[in-house]
């Protein structure tokens, strides 16, 4: 079995987000998904990097710290050395397989990145984006198409590529560099052409860049292929080791289980789970949920004033 595995995944997080990569990495275990994991973590505590590591098969990637937003990182995890095999796929920390989504990861055309299309195309992909997509290809790579190959962009909560796109990753990560700020966070203000920061940056490239990879016709991780393997995403914030928003909500019952295989486990003790991720405080944060807006926003009002 272990030969046949050809894919590394691959996902990033600071402290907050590492119960979010813990439940990921979980996720797979739980669904018998053996593949190698490495996880980019920044300043978590040792006790974080145990738990996830007791899972087997999952290495850490230390990142220094920044104030750039992780996000603006998956081009560097996506290419870094602790990957060995052929093809890599990012994961955003903040979701968890569901099913056995081994199928998915296998990539089958060298040439092809695997990704979701934006469908329709989002209210940022304005013909004014795009100019401004094409004169910084240009500017900074030299090159560019005179027309964009695609008319939406993508989402780039998961990434499945082959790794002999080296190149095109580090080219991603250089144009991260040059148009967003060092201090970029998860969004960019409205209405700018790089709103939604690494994911409008790498759009940019695959829209104008000559030597990008092609866009999969089919994503496969959103259960349309098959309706019991797919890749959720816990939208919004905050995030469900933190609290329960109202869309995120509809999740629970697998993080429930996820949370419950971890302690079942012997990873973690049921008191160390965040109480959120418990199924018996799920009533009071049931009605919490309508709120969670406000928390979060309150929270991060918390963290600008701290500096
Ligand atoms: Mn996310």
């Amino acid at each position: 079995m272990k030969d046949k595995i050809s894919t590394t995944v691959v996902t990033a997080g600071d402290s907050a987000y590492a119960w979010g990569a813990l439940m990921l990495a979980a996720s797979m275990r739980r669904n018998g998904m053996p593949h190698p994991v490495v996880a980019g973590a920044m300043g978590w505590n040792d006790i974080q990097k145990s738990r996830i590591r007791a899972l087997g098969g999952v290495e850490i990637s230390e990142i220094g710290a920044t104030k750039q937003c992780l996000a603006c990182h998956k081009p560097r995890i996506m290419g870094c050395d602790e990957v060995e095999t052929p093809w890599v796929c990012w994961v955003d920390a903040d979701g968890l397989f569901v099913g056995d989504c081994s199928e998915w990861l296998k990539g089958d055309d060298e040439d092809e990145m695997r990704i979701k299309r934006c469908d329709p195309p989002p209210p940022d992909f304005t013909p004014g984006t795009l100019a401004t997509w094409r004169r910084d290809v240009e500017r900074f790579r030299g090159r560019a198409l005179e027309e964009s190959r695609y008319q939406t962009r993508v989402q780039s909560g998961v990434i499945l590529l082959n790794r002999k796109w080296k190149r095109f990753l580090q080219a991603w990560d250089e144009q991260i560099n040059n148009v967003l700020p060092p201090d970029v966070q998860i969004l960019m203000e409205k209405g700018s052409a790089y709103y939604q920061t690494d994911e409008s940056v790498l759009a940019s490239l695959l829209c104008f860049d000559l030597d990008a990879p092609r866009v999969s016709e089919q994503y496969k991780f959103d259960g349309k292929v098959d309706p019991k393997r797919y890749y959720l995403h816990f939208g919004y914030n905050p995030k469900p080791w933190q609290m329960w928003n109202t869309y995120a909500m509809r999740f629970r019952e697998e993080a429930f289980r996820t949370a419950e295989w971890l302690v079942e486990n012997g990873i973690v003790k049921k008191s160390e789970v965040p109480r959120p991720l418990r199924r018996g405080w799920w009533p009071l944060y049931r009605c919490l949920a309508p709120a969670a807006p406000f928390v979060w926003k309150a929270m991060k009002l918390r963290r600008k004033l701290r500096g």
